[in-house]
């Protein structure tokens, strides 16, 4: 008999066994001790990897539906004690997010290794855990604002079955090879025995590998369809009323022409959308079609309103430059950034809803579930307050809201803020608090006025006895930056050239020529906003209402 030939037929091999039938011991034997512990730990491991694979591929095209790995995830942020989010910043700050998915995966593949060494002696029992982590998965999709209880069930059961499938297979390898024999025979003899179904260590290693290999390949793929902003298409297609952003562009023009917006390593006076500091809790970015896309008005309003994405692109628009900071920037940081928003005033909308006496909150969520709120006074009062649907002239980006989200000159963006604005409720403000404030986080949310050094950086080698550039932007939004300055060491504060103002919502750029003499130098900014206040050199941190103190830099000039 062909024996290779036969091997090939059943998926058999001979791997471990010599081939004449005499034993061989096996280092790492599948068939007892650390050895089939170790392959069911793997069997278990790789069984979950295939059953949240699929999850991931079904989430890829079952659209906006959350994949079971994400929804879970989410679950976490939503229902963890504001210290367990604080810790994850802490340890992995803006990295927060994939360190958390990173978790659940890790998590998923201990409690599946688990499930393995179980499943060798009481499969039933493996595929109860099985069961009870799909059914975990079920709950986290239809609980998610983006998912179904429809997709958590097919999603849920193919995973499950995937899972408990794959694990099946493999442990009946484990099994098999782990048989015992009448005679207490190594499993090299079993594997001789032509009544048992055998398997040796190399072909459960192929097909472990070959499972895992599958499902890596299946996550990358479901990344990469995500990854694709499905939306970007209909985003394409959108045309935007740009008659109405002319002038502000060409007074944007102008403005970087100027000597200050020049300054080599200042940041622009208006940033690029891709440039644009990203703040958000959505693991994967909401793809909102715009097609079938609505903005509801209601709460404490006389009619409620609900308008489609068309009629908000033909309704008036407002084009402004607003800076927009997040709380959470520190002193010297990046989440700020200044950009030309087009959108619908939000008065205008709220004024055809009509909002009723005693309505002092303006609370928002998005398609994704996240809320915010502001005082109702905060849009009366004169400032820039849009539903934007637009930035530096584009249709929003994505990651930026589209189709809709609101712009608040003045209020820092996780009071105010909310991309991929769903509807906007009038309550009042003890009715309601938006997603941060039971997370640790003040109730009201000024930005307060702040300035930052772009260049030299922080620790930077400087010439000495040649003029540099001491440069960088300061803002205030709604009320507007009338003075920045700058203080060499202990000397004098000095005043630096402000760039062009593009209004009161814009920061502005600033610069200060200065030659420095040889030796370490420090740098402090201060700005002092149109309300006369100059920013406090008392630092606090970010938590609960926005960071302060003056931005401060070293540098060595020789
Ligand atoms: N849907 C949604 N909108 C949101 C947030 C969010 O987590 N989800 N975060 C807010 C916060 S905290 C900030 S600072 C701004 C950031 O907007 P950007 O990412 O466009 O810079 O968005 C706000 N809008
Ligand atoms: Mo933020």
């Amino acid at each position: 008999m062909n024996n290779n030939h036969s091997e090939n037929m059943t998926g058999q091999d001979r791997d471990g066994a010599s081939p004449a039938g005499t034993a061989r011991p096996e280092p790492w034997s599948l068939s007892s001790g650390p050895g089939s512990i170790v392959a069911a730990a793997v069997a278990g491991i790789v069984a979950t990897g295939a059953a949240l694979a699929s999850g991931e591929l079904i989430a890829a095209f079952w659209s906006p539906n959350p994949s079971p790995v994400i929804a879970v995830a989410n679950r976490v942020v939503d229902e963890a004690p504001a210290w367990f989010v604080e810790f994850g910043k802490s340890i992995f700050g803006l990295a927060d997010k994939p360190a958390l998915v990173a978790g659940t995966v890790v998590f998923s593949g201990l409690f599946g290794a688990l499930l393995g060494v179980v499943g060798r002696r009481r499969m039933a029992l493996a595929v109860a855990g099985f069961v009870a982590f799909g059914l975990l998965g079920l709950v986290a999709i239809a609980a998610d604002a983006q998912g179904s209880a429809a997709a958590g069930i097919v999603m849920a059961s193919l995973a499950v079955a995937v899972g408990v499938g794959v694990l099946w297979t493999l442990l009946s390898m484990v099994r098999a090879a782990a048989l015992p024999t009448a005679t207490g025979e190594t499993d090299a003899t079993v594997l001789e025995d032509p009544r048992q179904p055998a398997y040796s260590r190399r072909s459960f290693i192929g097909w472990a590998g070959g499972v895992g290999a599958a499902s890596a390949l299946g996550v990358v793929a479901a990344r990469s369809i995500q990854a694709r902003d499905s939306v970007n298409e209909a985003r394409a297609s959108v045309e935007l009323d740009t008659a109405a952003a002319e002038s502000v562009t060409s007074a944007v023009t102008e403005a970087e022409a100027g000597p200050v917006a020049s300054t080599p390593g200042i940041t622009p006076l208006v940033v690029p959308n891709d440039d644009f500091y990203l703040i958000d809790t959505a693991l994967v970015k909401p793809q909102v079609d715009p097609e079938s896309w609505t903005l509801t008005i209601k709460g404490m309003v006389d009619n409620e309103l609900t308008i489609n994405y068309d009629e908000l692109l033909d309704r008036a628009s407002t084009v402004a430059p607003v800076t927009l900071s997040c709380v959470s920037n520190e002193v010297g940081g990046g989440l700020v950034g200044n950009a030309v928003w087009q959108g619908v005033p939000l008065v205008d909308l709220l004024d055809e809803a009509g909002v009723q006496e005693g309505a002092t909150q303006i609370a928002s969520r998005s398609v994704d579930g996240w809320s915010c709120g502001f005082p109702t006074e905060a849009a009366y009062d004169g400032r820039t307050a849009l539903v934007a649907v637009a930035m530096n002239g584009e249709p929003l980006p994505v990651r930026h809201g589209f189709p809709a989200r609101l712009v608040v000159a003045g209020l820092y963006g996780y009071v105010s803020a909310t991309k991929w604005l769903k509807e906007i409720e009038l309550t009042t403000l003890e009715a309601f608090d938006g997603y941060w404030i039971p997370r640790g986080w003040s109730k009201d949310g000024p930005i307060k006025t702040q300035s930052r050094i772009d260049t030299p950086d922080n620790g930077e080698r400087v010439t000495a006895g040649q003029q540099l550039a001491v440069a960088g932007v300061a803002w205030a939004p709604d009320t507007g930056v009338d003075r920045v300055e700058v203080q060499i060491d202990d000397g004098e504060w000095q005043e630096a050239t402000l760039g062009e103002s593009l209004g009161v919502d814009a920061w502005r750029q600033w610069l200060l020529a200065w030659k420095p003499t040889p030796g370490r130098h420090t740098i402090r900014v201060r700005a002092t906003d149109s309300s006369g206040y100059t920013q406090t050199s008392e630092t606090a941190p970010p938590a609960p209402d926005g960071a302060t103190g003056w931005h401060t830099i070293d540098v060595e000039a020789a």
